[in-house]
């Protein structure tokens, strides 16, 4: 049974549409489109209709950290002080929790027009680092939660085993991390079978980082991903601090996105998170590489990291997604905006990242990051066209901020202006998940939340 929709504005590949009917099959595609339509008997969308953003990096337990670290510390705070507060407070959390934790965050995404989200999961173990009776117990609870949310899910189980370069042996605070390649393997085997069942999902994989993983673990890891589905996505954290940067060159002699660069395949199918530290070399070969970098602008400015290269990266036709990370924010418009004033701030200039005269800056980057989210899940998302996902945001121009707007004013209004609810309504595999800003399972979620986080502050 196909169900039809009629938007009278639509952002199609091809640009705005007028009076757009869609038909979507009810395997969730969409399976027609027909723009200056009628819109006869369909169901009329209340508001400008735009692709779903996809979240392309999440740690969803680190939702319920927002607002907890936020007090100076003993010796200057840094990234790495952020850290040890963080290993401190996953210490008291239970599979259960991660799973009530996961759903609050992904049903937050979903009202903000997060139609998707690429988990880059690593508390895989109990709070002594012994594994639970089902390795992936915690990887089954993100997937649990994800579809009870009704978001779509690109799962990337963590390969983590060290803490440092060169094969350093891993702290105890990230004793729930660790696992052999055989282990790992294990889970992410399980984790591949769960998510099989379910057409909004799928797997990947993560090593952690080039400080988690050896080179001989990382080309491991990957050919254990490609016996299970070789075209599936691989992220990795890769050049956040300066910190990171020097270590790598004392271990290795190269920064790490150049390391990356030459020793492993790096493709269509990697997404680079954090490769804010990147000189001018490697933002041009990252750029050519086909790569998705990662941005994840409002966690990146939270934990002080600093500017990514994105006049150049852009220019040279780099491709990038957005991430809530550690979900400081959640809220695609607004990474978007800190993103550009990120540079703005920095380069003491404005619409940094709008190249030609009259491009919408809000258009562009919008556009942008839906692409590259979509190929950094490895899912059939990111634009309304014909034999994609219907994943789709109808804005709510009853917000002041997008009244009257029109096209991609409406994009910069809602990155750039003072809106308040943006979304009216989101779609996800042809089902409604969230209608006039509520999400039927948002108060039920909300409550056992509650619990969740009376137990965790006191
Ligand atoms: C993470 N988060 O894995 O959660 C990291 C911190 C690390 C960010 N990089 C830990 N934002 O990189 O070692
Ligand atoms: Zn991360």
């Amino acid at each position: 049974m196909t169900t039809c929709y009629f938007a009278e504005s639509a952002l199609l590949p091809s640009g705005w549409a007028r009076d757009v009917l869609f038909e979507v099959a009810a395997d969730g595609l969409i399976s027609k489109l027909t723009p200056h339509a009628a819109a006869a008997d369909a169901e009329r969308l209340r508001g400008p209709l735009i692709p779903g953003m996809p979240n392309l990096h999440s740690h969803a337990f680190q939702r319920a950290m927002a607002g907890l670290t936020e007090k100076g510390g003993p010796q200057g705070d840094s990234f790495w002080s952020w850290r040890k507060l963080m290993y401190g407070f996953l210490e008291n959390l239970m599979p259960d929790d991660v799973e009530v934790i996961a759903r609050q965050l992904y049903i937050e995404m979903l009202k903000a027009g997060y139609t998707a989200v690429a988990e880059f999961h690593y508390l895989h173990h109990d709070a002594n680092g012994q594994p639970y009776a089902n390795r992936a117990e915690t990887g089954e609870r993100i997937a649990a939660a994800a579809r009870d949310s009704g978001i779509a899910l690109t799962l990337l189980p963590v390969f983590y085993a060290h803490g440092n370069f060169g094969g350093m042996a891993p702290a105890v605070g990230q004793r729930r991390f660790i696992n052999s390649v055989e282990g790992f393997s294990r889970i992410l085997e399980s984790l591949a079978g769960t998510v099989k069942l379910h057409p909004a999902q799928r797997i990947g994989v993560a090593p952690h980082s080039l400080r988690a993983a050896t080179p001989e673990e990382l080309s491991a890891v990957v050919a254990a991903l490609n016996c299970i589905d070789a075209s599936a996505p691989i992220h990795i954290h890769v050049a956040e601090q300066q910190k990171e940067v020097d270590d790598c060159l004392g271990w290795s002699g190269l920064r790490p996105v150049a390391w990356l660069l030459q020793h492993a395949p790096i493709d269509a199918r990697w997404c680079l998170i954090h490769a804010t530290h990147m000189d001018n070399q490697e933002t041009q070969l990252l750029a050519r590489s086909g790569a998705v970098a990662g941005l994840c602008p409002t966690t990146e400015g939270d934990l002080g990291d600093g500017f990514f290269n994105a006049a150049m990266y852009l220019r040279a036709s780099g491709r990038i997604g957005i991430g809530g990370d550690s979900h400081a924010a959640v809220d695609p418009f607004l990474e978007l905006r800190l993103f550009e004033y990120g540079q703005r701030l920095k380069m003491e200039r404005r619409n940094v990242l709008a190249f030609a005269i009259g491009d919408s800056l809000g258009g562009q980057l919008y556009r942008a990051s839906c692409a590259g989210g979509a190929q950094a899940l490895g899912q059939n998302v990111g634009q309304l066209a014909v034999g994609c996902r219907a994943d789709w945001v109808v804005l709510n121009d009853d917000d002041a901020a997008l009244a009257e707007h029109s096209g991609d004013g409406l994009l910069d209004a809602a990155i750039f202006g003072p809106v308040r609810a943006p979304v009216r309504d989101v779609m996800v595999a042809g089902q409604w998940r969230v209608r006039d800003g509520v999400h039927p399972n948002g108060a039920a979620s909300l409550q056992r939340y509650r619990q969740v986080m009376r137990r965790l502050l006191n």
